[in-house]
């Protein structure tokens, strides 16, 4: 195994393997196994009191998922990582790990519709109180953190709005105060965003997206510190037990190789996106990080490599304009996800995001004549061929 830390384009390949320990595997073997067999009774006895290492049982550990979480700390600048069956096994294991009755969430102005729904049942069953800020002045942020503020829970960009949180504004107040910094960096990835190297502290993933890349697993991450995550993995992990299958978690370590040159694809084709519809008569209001014009457009050259593979837009008209478009489109998918190597489109309102109630959505700016596309990996004159066929129909 190579010896001195490597640049990101060669840790995604190699990072956490070491084929000789695997009779000279050059892929990660896949443990498909759900049980580990003990030498004997003594030795199943000290494994269960943690006091002699080795494989269990795959709820609480499995070699080919530990390849996985090893090069995720390594891609994420963390100390260590766990995986998950979804990205809201992931989101609800740690809110849960770091939240009790009466304490209080302070959020991005906005969040996954998934996300929400798991903040207000957290307030109906256990009266976690959350808010929404922009986080875009440390006088404001001051003011919206309370006594009881157990975390601040942010995702930039955000779905789908794509606005985006300055980190060391949010990291230089909550240092302050001794609140962790937990960051959902599913829209970047770590190839284009690593916020524990902006003093963050938790960074989770639905690898469903990016990581993945290929649109065939649903699973989660978590990276962070040992001592948080030792935690995580012996509580919410363990015994709520939304854990990632072998399988999965060997399709993600297949897909992670590609990400860097999957990512320049995709924000390639975003960028081309974002130019053509920036001036299109039929869009009106135009929602991607990498737009000069674009509220948080230094923010974005700060703390990104690059502004990513997503690009929201309001079609000139109401709700229904903006299905009647998405239905005349050929080549790009009506679907929900993102990251995967097909265009995608989704009408937010309706779908991702429509367990929010309407006037907590406006306030998020999602309007009814939004729609959230994710560049695929495609020809870009294909994709602007096919939106152009689909505008000129309405
Ligand atoms: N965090 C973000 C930012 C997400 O976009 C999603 C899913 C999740 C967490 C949850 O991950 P999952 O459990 O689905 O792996 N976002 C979706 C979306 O925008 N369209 O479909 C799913």
């Amino acid at each position: 195994m190579k010896q001195k830390k490597a640049r990101f384009d060669t840790e995604v390949i190699h990072a956490g393997y070491d084929g000789k320990s695997h009779l000279g595997s050059l892929v990660p073997p896949l443990y498909q196994s759900s049980t580990f067999i003990f030498d004997n009774a003594v030795q199943g006895e000290r494994r269960f009191a943690g006091e002699e290492a080795g494989y269990i049982y795959s709820r609480l550990g499995n070699p080919t998922v530990k390849i996985l979480e090893d090069r995720m700390a390594v891609l994420e600048h963390g100390e260590a990582a766990l995986a998950f069956g979804s990205g809201m096994a992931a989101v609800s294991a740690v809110l849960v790990s770091l939240t009790k009755t009466g304490d209080h969430i302070l959020c991005s102005q906005g969040v996954y519709g998934c996300t929400f729904g798991l903040l207000k049942l957290m307030n109906e069953k256990y009266k976690i109180e959350y808010n929404f800020s922009k986080m875009n002045s440390v006088e404001a942020l001051e003011k919206e953190i309370k006594p009881n503020t157990a975390c601040i829970y942010i995702e930039t960009p955000i779905n789908p709005t794509m606005k985006l949180v300055d980190f060391e504004l949010v990291v230089k107040t909550a240092k302050e105060k001794g609140i962790p910094v937990v960051v959902d960096n599913t829209f970047s990835s770590p190839y284009l965003q690593r916020p524990i190297a902006h003093g963050c502290d938790v960074v989770i993933h639905s690898a469903t997206k990016y990581i993945c890349g290929h649109g065939d697993v649903v699973a989660g991450l978590v990276i962070g510190k040992q001592e948080f995550l030792k935690k995580v993995a012996k509580t919410t992990q363990k015994d709520i037990g939304g854990v990632i299958s072998p399988f999965d978690a060997w399709l993600l370590l297949r897909g992670l190789k590609t990400l860097p040159i999957r990512m320049d694809r995709h924000c390639e084709n975003a960028s081309r996106i974002f130019q053509f519809l920036k001036t299109h008569p039929k869009i009106d209001k135009i929602y991607y990080p990498g737009d000069p014009d674009h509220e948080d457009y230094e923010i974005m050259k700060k703390q990104m490599e690059q502004p990513g593979g997503m690009v929201s837009f309001t079609i000139k008209g109401t709700k229904e304009t903006a299905q009647q478009f998405i239905n005349h489109l050929q080549l790009i998918h009506i679907a929900v996800s993102l990251g995967d190597p097909e265009t995608l489109i989704q009408h937010p309102a309706s779908m991702t995001h429509a367990v929010i109630p309407a006037d907590e959505r406006r306030k998020m700016e999602i309007e009814d004549n939004l729609l959230r596309l994710s560049a695929g990996l495609e020809a870009w004159e294909d994709i602007l061929e096919d939106l152009e066929q689909a505008l000129e129909k309405i």
